[in-house]
């Protein structure tokens, strides 16, 4: 090789380097040493997680459970935990294919976001015919039943999923649950808190990528408002169903998010596209979420392209039909590497405890139970109404509070009082009550608890 003066002074700069400097040359050999050669392995690095998304019906294909084991940390059910899935006629509640991806999951030592708890679309035919109060009873009840199943196996639900409206209105897209009334999402998120406290609670979204869009700008008021008022919501999720390009402002958006002080998760990525491109694609992605310390995880929308719900007309996931990693795998793969260890992790004890009070509720009265579920400092319960042998028009629950125990917010009912003696009465939607049948309501307090004998009266 011919040196010129220019390769002969990089040769010399090379050198020196080298040769002046021991603690970079044993640093960078630690770098690359750590620089782990899976997904998981490498996302775990800075304290984050990358999942996919799995279909119950291919947990038989070798191919495909010997990448999901070896490649992802992260497990979301792509269709069998949704409210058709789970709940094919009222109150009769399947959870066959959606355990046998948690129990896939979790035997493999892999965490689960669970998807969705409420949703315009697939909800079984008995609730798309459903409105106005019976409506929102179902939807309670169906959170209530789903997150209470699946308590303490869930990393994070997507509680929510997909309630703004596409265009440039900002607000909520319309749907038989929007015109249940526009708390239908803080019920949602309340409810499942009380069913699961140790979740994570999502509100997951597409087209709320580029902080440019109006369906952005109005999820982020959404939040906002909800973190004011303490509505319970712990993450946003950006689903990420991108085409060839990323928007330019797509850090910011999960910047801003980040600075509400909600986690952000990329929970459908999937991209068209292919080599280069794709790739490119796909590290700008996965640099814009470890360069927000809040960005704790991504997951794609399937493992091969075969697998995918774009497929055949896009190829847009990680590796190819035949299992092999793609450019764009090894994009992400060198993107995750890259990432610092930041990012530490919370953990919340929860213990649960139940009080069942003792009255004889007679005609026309009602007993009242209460679930605890504690963690040092505060505490959610759950109250079950229960009428009597005759049916509620509607009741009036009271609860006496310990000292130092201050009652912050209520969902499905109406209160008063935040401390001591606190009276609950029943709202529009859940006063009536057949004979021998419940209805539940919740609250959240600081302080602590250990038992709670609620008082019920028919009003
Ligand atoms: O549409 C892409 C995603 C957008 N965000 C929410 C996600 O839940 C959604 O996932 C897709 C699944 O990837 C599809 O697999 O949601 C679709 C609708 O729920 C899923 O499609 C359904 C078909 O509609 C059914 O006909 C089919 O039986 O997939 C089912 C199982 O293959």
């Amino acid at each position: 090789m011919k040196l010129t003066a220019k390769s002969v002074s990089r040769v010399v700069l090379a050198a020196t380097l080298i040769a002046t400097t021991t603690g970079g040359v044993a640093f960078l050999a630690t770098t690359s040493a750590s620089a782990a050669s899976t997904l998981g392995a490498s996302a775990a690095q800075s304290g984050r997680y990358y999942g996919a998304a799995v279909a119950a019906g291919r947990l038989g294909d070798s191919t495909y459970v010997g990448l999901l084991n070896r490649e992802f940390d992260m497990v979301t059910a792509e269709n069998e935990m949704k409210m058709d899935a789970t709940e094919p006629n009222q109150n009769q509640f399947s959870f066959a294919n959606g355990d046998r991806i948690v129990n896939h999951a979790l035997a493999q030592g892999k965490r689960v976001r669970g998807h969705t708890l409420a949703w315009h679309s697939q909800q079984p035919r008995w609730m798309q015919g459903m409105e106005g109060s019976a409506l929102r009873s179902a939807l309670v009840n169906h959170i209530n039943r789903v997150a209470s199943y699946y308590r303490g196996k869930i990393y994070a639900w997507d509680v929510v999923n997909e309630a703004f409206a596409d265009g440039g209105s900002g607000g909520r897209r319309d749907s038989n649950l929007q015109r249940t009334g526009n708390d239908w999402i803080e019920v949602a998120f309340r409810t499942a808190r009380a069913a699961d406290p140790g979740a994570k609670l999502c509100y997951n979204d597409y087209n709320t990528d580029s902080w440019a869009a109006a369906k952005t700008q109005g999820v982020y008021r959404m939040v906002q408002d909800f973190k004011a008022r303490g509505v319970p919501i712990d993450c946003v999720g950006l689903q990420s169903h991108f085409g060839t390009s990323i928007p330019g402002d797509y850090q910011t958006t999960i910047q801003r998010f980040a600075v509400l002080g909600v986690d952000v998760q990329i929970t459908e990525l999937d991209i068209a596209g292919s080599g280069a491109q794709q790739a490119d694609s796909y590290r700008r992605v996965t640099q814009a979420c470890v360069a927000v310390a809040r960005c704790t995880g991504i997951t794609v929308w399937g493992i091969r392209d075969t697998d995918s719900w774009r497929y055949p007309g896009d190829s847009p996931l990680l590796f190819d039909g035949s299992g092999n990693k793609k450019p764009a795998y090894n994009a992400v793969l060198d993107a995750l590497n890259a990432a610092g260890p930041t990012n530490p992790t919370t953990t919340t004890t929860t213990t649960t405890s139940t009080t069942t009070t003792t009255q004889d509720p007679g005609p026309g009265g009602c007993t009242a139970t209460a679930s605890l579920n504690t963690w040092n400092g505060g505490f959610v319960a759950n109250i079950k109404v229960t009428a009597g042998s005759s049916a509620l028009n509607g009741w009036s629950v009271s609860v006496s509070l310990p000292s130092g125990t201050t009652v912050t917010n209520q969902w499905s009912a109406n209160r008063s009082g935040t401390t001591g003696t606190v009276t609950f009465t029943n709202v529009d939607y859940n006063g009536s009550v057949a004979a021998g049948q419940s209805v539940e309501f919740g609250f959240q307090a600081t302080g602590s608890a250990t038992g709670l004998s609620p008082t019920c009266s028919a009003r």
